[in-house]
């Protein structure tokens, strides 16, 4: 097999050249690849100088993760990198793209660094729950900067080439079409100097306000992750004791999060959240079909959020209601939403323009005539949008793909009621629609292939994280949510708190839990509203105006700033309903509430499974971290079940007397 590294000579300066597609990752062909090319160059009395630079898209996007968890290959990377950085030679790396993790640890270890201007450098280990294990905690302050690196490391978003070169990082950027020339005559330049430069060497200036300020926020916004914590313990070793010290507290730290439960849970979803853009039976090559204009029926709260995301990819809105209140109102709402993020200097006053220019508000259903996709966005009920897609089939222009943004309905049903199936499917946006990520994509049994991966690849324009599902009530997320709620409302009925539920699911990492989201999400949402007609405590909330966050009542009290405290009227209301029913009491313990509350979730999510009504394990995992705000260090449901082990789980399934679902009893879920 041909290595992924080959090298040229120009003149005296030897260029060593990677290309290693997709993202020149840094797998054990490469590093041995460029160790061997930096021996090379060593040894040839005629190179005073060399250059390390990628083929394709960009610099060494980082080591190859799907080598993590498998036997080691030598040279490990930070011995390459190591290499590298002793070279007798200057060695100057040629950045371009994103030189991330272990790829901008080996640009740390060139003793010079150009760039494209375009280029980005960064140290996201972070994200995949670990920290550079090759050096950069400790290089990274050295020629960067203790604040800088701790950015850099801890929270791990890349910085641009310009920032790079102010804070040193970056010795020179280069022409964005002339990099390879640039970096040879920049070699050229730097052949000579002595002594060469190198990052191991420097002192680092301590900086205890930076570091007691990324404690704290640590502290404050990621007291469940690892690896944050341990990224800023490396940067500060670094400050206080020599390289090779701070090396080898690296390499332990690197170690203890590489084979803890966190980091192979975050890197399962890294691969997790790229497998779900694969449609198994839909080849990646499909045709798509151009969508130069969305029509959204609807301009309420999610109709007006899923306008905005397609404004912000650069993507011409039509949006339709029925009343001109209703229209103007949500105009006005995506006005204001624009401007509050301009305010946050996340965007200029001309592009909020811009978007607003590209909103075409009416009345006018025909409008919608010209428009490559049309999304509904209104009234959850099947009989308005049967009437809705009805009217629609005969006002779309053939071609277009009819969506609706249902939350629950079948995606069958309502394509049935137009004369090309084969052009509908569902969209479900999770609200607030132009902030959550997730988009669940309902196919329905006759959604015509290419309209699937047109959808899929416009989830990728709008920046959503999309998942097929099939038509099932609920879909996949939605359908995994019912029988927590119908636990936790009977736990409540038993002897637990709403407190009690919510304190166990946010202490497992939830962003909240079934009564708080009752809360935020609406009391009444799906609620009969007829106060007379009280059949269980959300009926008696509703019926006595308790619908939660917006009224500053709901399963708790809000203060005006809606700071939630236990309600001694809603304990009321559920001793009232435990009395009433003749429940049976006991001391519920947070154990009997995971077991009843999460376990139940994975179940359903086999059977989601087992039914055909998601690809894969993994894509359940992904609708719950980026729906429903899973803890990313757990997985996602299905990853965290393997973790527990299915022999707990389903233990702890029939000790409360669930059905338990095939696969997960045998262990062979997908
Ligand atoms: N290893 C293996 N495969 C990778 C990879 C990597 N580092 N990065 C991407 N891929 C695959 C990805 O799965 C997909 O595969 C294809 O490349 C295109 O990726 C020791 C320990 C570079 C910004 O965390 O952030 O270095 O689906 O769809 O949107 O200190 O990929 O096509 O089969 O994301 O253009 C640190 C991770 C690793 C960077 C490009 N590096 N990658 O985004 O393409 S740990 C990272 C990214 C490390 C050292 C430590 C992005 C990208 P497939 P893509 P993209």
């Amino acid at each position: 097999m041909t290595s992924p590294i080959r090298t040229e000579r120009h003149g005296d300066v030897l260029v060593i050249i990677a290309d290693n597609p997709p993202v020149n990752a840094l797998g054990a062909a490469v590093r041995q690849g460029l160790e061997a090319a930096i021996e090379e160059g060593e040894a040839d009395g005629a190179i005073a100088a060399m250059v390390i630079r990628c083929d394709g898209r960009t610099f060494f996007a980082g080591a190859d993760i799907t080598e993590f968890g498998k036997p080691p290959v030598e040279p490990m990377l930070p011995t390459v990198v190591d290499r590298i950085e002793a070279s007798s030679k200057p060695v100057v790396a040629a950045i371009h793209g994103t030189a991330l993790g272990g790829g901008c640890e080996v640009a740390l270890g060139c003793h010079y660094r150009v760039a494209v201007p375009s280029a980005k450098i960064g140290t996201p280990e972070v994200k995949l729950g670990l920290l550079p294990g090759a050096g950069g905690t400790q290089r990274l302050p050295r020629l960067a900067g203790v604040r800088l690196a701790l950015e850099m490391t801890a929270k791990g978003d890349p910085i641009s080439a310009k920032r790079a070169q102010e804070a040193g990082l970056i010795d020179r950027i280069v022409g964005e079409d002339s990099l390879a020339a640039d970096a040879i005559a920049f070699a050229g330049e730097v052949k000579a100097v002595r002594p060469i430069p190198r990052a191991s060497e420097r002192a680092v200036q301590p900086d205890p306000e930076a570091v007691a300020a990324f404690q704290k926020e640590n502290a404050r916004r990621f007291r469940s992750f690892d690896a944050p914590a341990a990224n800023i313990a490396c940067v500060v070793k670094a400050t206080e004791v020599p390289f090779d010290q701070g090396i080898a507290f690296e390499r332990k730290e690197f170690l203890r999060l590489m084979t803890g439960n966190q980091s192979a849970a975050q890197r399962h979803i890294f691969f997790a959240e790229r497998q779900a853009a694969k449609i198994d039976d839909v080849p990646a090559d499909t045709p798509l079909r151009p969508i130069r204009r969305v029509g959204v029926i609807g301009a309420g709260t999610m109709g007006g959020g899923i306008a905005m995301n397609f404004l912000s990819a650069g993507i011409p809105v039509t949006i339709v209601e029925m009343a001109q209140e209703a229209l103007d109102r949500g105009t006005g709402v995506i006005r204001r939403n624009y401007e509050a993020t301009a305010a946050k200097g996340r965007m200029t006053s001309g592009q909020v323009d811009t978007a607003m220019a590209a909103l075409t508000p009416t009345l006018d259903f025909d409008a919608l005539v010209d428009c490559d996709l049309v999304i509904e966005a209104v009234y959850e009920t099947m009989a308005v949008k049967q009437e809705i897609f009805g009217r629609l089939d005969g006002i779309a222009k053939p071609g277009a793909i009819l969506a609706s943004n249902t939350s629950y309905l079948d995606i069958d049903a309502i394509a049935a009621c137009t004369s090309r199936p084969q052009d509908v499917l569902g969209m479900h946006f999770f609200s607030p629609a132009n902030v959550m990520k997730l988009l669940e994509v309902v196919r329905g049994a006759k959604t015509a292939p290419d309209v699937l991966a047109t959808v899929m690849a416009l989830a990728k324009t709008i920046r959503k994280v999309a998942v097929v599902a099939g038509v099932t009530y609920g879909f996949i997320g939605n359908r995994m949510l019912m029988p927590r709620q119908v636990e936790a409302n009977k736990l409540l009925l038993e002897g637990a708190t709403p407190e009690q539920i919510d304190r166990v699911h946010v202490a497992f990492g939830m962003p909240m839990g079934p009564f708080q989201m009752a809360d935020l999400a609406g009391v009444d949402i799906g609620w009969h509203r007829d106060p007379n007609r009280i059949e269980n405590v959300r009926d008696a909330l509703a019926a006595e105006g308790r619908w939660g966050q917006k009224r500053q009542a709901g399963f708790y009290d809000y203060d005006e700033k809606r700071n939630p405290s236990p309600s001694p009227r809603v304990a009321e209301i559920i001793q009232d309903w435990r009395d009433k029913t003749g429940t049976p009491q006991h001391e519920v313990t947070d154990e009997e509430i995971v077991e009843r509350t999460l376990y139940p979730m994975v179940n359903e999510g086999a059977l989601i499974l087992e039914e055909g009504k998601a690809q894969r394990a993994s894509d359940v995992d992904v609708v719950w971290i980026y729906g429903y705000g899973w803890p990313v260090y757990r997985g996602g449901p299905m990853f965290w079940a393997k973790t527990e082990g299915y022999d707990k789980v389903v233990a702890g399934l029939e000790k409360h007397g669930f059905t338990v679902a095939q696969s997960l009893k045998s262990g062979s879920i997908k």
